[in-house]
């Protein structure tokens, strides 16, 4: 048994301990109450499931197993003359709770080199699609294509014990990522470079050579990809992608089913493609007002015309956060210390002074602030990454991190087939012609 899966086991055992007995003794208590607002409004914070490796704090913002977005940037490990974090030093911390030495992040590294080789059948389902098919669907294909490798399928097809459904899934887990930039790679190579591909780079750590995949060699851009593919990797559990994940692997699916099913909903503009949207809406903006360097005026005049045509301004509000993201300060300030003299980045920060007070002025927007997907689009343009749809896909291949870990928790904690209560608005009528009490008598 390798040293992270060893780890793994033992505190799986030991939380599971712990899960059971905590349940034996609290097993009715209270942890929410739910209000029709929430059931009809998209179960906003309804305490109802468990995700282990991040918590969201609606004003603080995500902690990785206690960790904030600057702690993880100053504490995780990083390459030897680099400053921002090794991605595999992520997973490993969401996985299993510690903060990893660097050596734990080297072995890591050099077990996911070993584990990458993608199956060539993957490549010709994807070369099956036409070309102009959106990269994130490409994506979500050759995930697919892979599935026929899950360790979990095959091993529940041979009558696998539920006890060992842990073991399966952190296989198939750590093959997935470790092949995952392999095959985004292919299909950015693919749909932007005349399927001229690169090979890999086995002397580079996952997002370094990623990026060498993709095409940049930059070590600037290397150093943006260790940040952006730790930052989006995880979310807490609710959100679009990690939710879809947990459903989906709730049946037993194995991690590649669930995984493409959790690509096609961070595939959606409310969610991970608002990414590229960000950028589509600046280059507009730019391209009408026919100038790189707008005023804060004309960018008002462009957020309310947005707005006027029914049209949310991408990159702005969030489900649960009520606060700057810290996702796009850690950004924000990479580029003070990384990227001068870009107008696209400087009009990404004249946006976050503009919008806000126009979100707020509106008096129904909870968070007026911008979020992780307003400013990646403008730091990838830096580099000479312009090619906007394939954004996701990049945020699709961090994701991968949180989700799984989790679902390897999922499998260790035995957690069952997620079944909530759904109800029609007949039923909701008659419950409150029933429940509601009468108005008192006027005295
Ligand atoms: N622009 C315009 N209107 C907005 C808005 C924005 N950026 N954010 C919220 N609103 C509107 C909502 O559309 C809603 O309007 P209606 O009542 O008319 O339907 C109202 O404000 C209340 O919404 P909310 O409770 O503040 O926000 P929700 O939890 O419903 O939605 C989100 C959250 C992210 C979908 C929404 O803020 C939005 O559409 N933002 C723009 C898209 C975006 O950036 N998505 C990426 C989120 C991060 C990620 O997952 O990657």
């Amino acid at each position: 048994m390798d040293l992270l899966k060893q780890l793994f086991l033992e505190k799986a055992q030991t939380l599971s301990k712990e899960v059971k007995e905590l349940l034996k003794d609290h097993k009715d208590q209270k942890v929410d109450d739910v209000t029709l607002d929430q059931v009809y409004g998209g179960m906003r914070d309804i305490t109802c499931m468990i995700w282990e490796p991040s918590l969201l704090d609606p004003e603080e913002g995500i902690r990785f197993r206690g960790f904030s977005i600057p702690e993880i940037r100053e504490k995780l490990p990083h390459t030897a003359n680099g400053k921002e974090p090794l991605p595999e030093g992520l997973f490993w911390l969401m996985l299993v709770g510690e903060m990893p030495t660097k050596e734990q992040v080297k072995w890591l590294t050099d077990n996911w080199v070993r584990r990458a080789n993608v199956p060539e059948h993957v490549f010709r389902a994807i070369d099956a699609l036409p070309i102009d098919t959106h990269p994130m669907t490409q994506l979500s294909v050759g995930v697919m294509a892979m599935q026929n490798t899950s360790v979990f399928a095959q091993r529940y097809n041979t009558g696998m014990q539920k006890s060992e459904y842990w073991d399966a899934t952190y296989e198939d887990t750590m093959n997935l990522v470790a092949r995952l930039p392999r095959v985004a790679a292919y299909i950015f190579r693919r749909v932007y470079h005349n399927g001229e591909h690169l090979l890999p780079d086995i002397s580079l750590d996952w997002a370094g050579n990623f990026a060498h995949m993709l095409g940049y060699d930059d070590e600037g851009f290397k150093e943006y990809m260790r940040l952006f593919l730790t930052i989006h990797a995880d979310h807490e559990g609710g959100n679009a992608s990690a939710h879809t994940t947990h459903l989906v692997g709730s049946t037993l699916s194995d991690p590649y089913l669930s995984f493409s099913a959790a690509l096609n909903a961070l595939a959606g503009p409310l969610h991970g493609l608002a990414n590229q949207e960000v950028i589509r809406w600046i280059q507009k903006m730019v391209d009408t007002l026919g100038t790189t360097k707008p005023t804060r005026e004309q960018i008002a005049e462009y957020v309310k015309s947005t707005l006027a045509s029914g049209r949310v301004v991408p990159g702005y509000g969030h489900a649960v956060l009520r606060k700057p993201d810290p996702r796009y300060m850690a950004q924000k300030q990479f580029c003070e210390d990384n990227v001068q003299d870009s107008d696209l980045v400087k009009i990404v920060w004249k946006i976050f002074d503009v919008v806000p007070p126009i979100l707020s002025s509106l008096g129904k927007v909870k968070n007026p602030w911008p979020n992780v997907d307003a400013h990646s689009g403008a730091v990838l343009i830096h580099y000479g990454l312009k090619e906007y749809n394939f954004y996701t896909v990049i945020f699709g291949v961090s994701r991968a991190l949180g989700v799984l870990a989790a679902q390897c928790w999922s499998r260790a904690l035995g957690l069952p087939l997620e079944r909530p209560k759904s109800v029609t608005t007949e039923w909701v009528k008659d419950y409150l012609a029933k429940n509601t009490p009468e108005p008192e008598a006027a005295q």
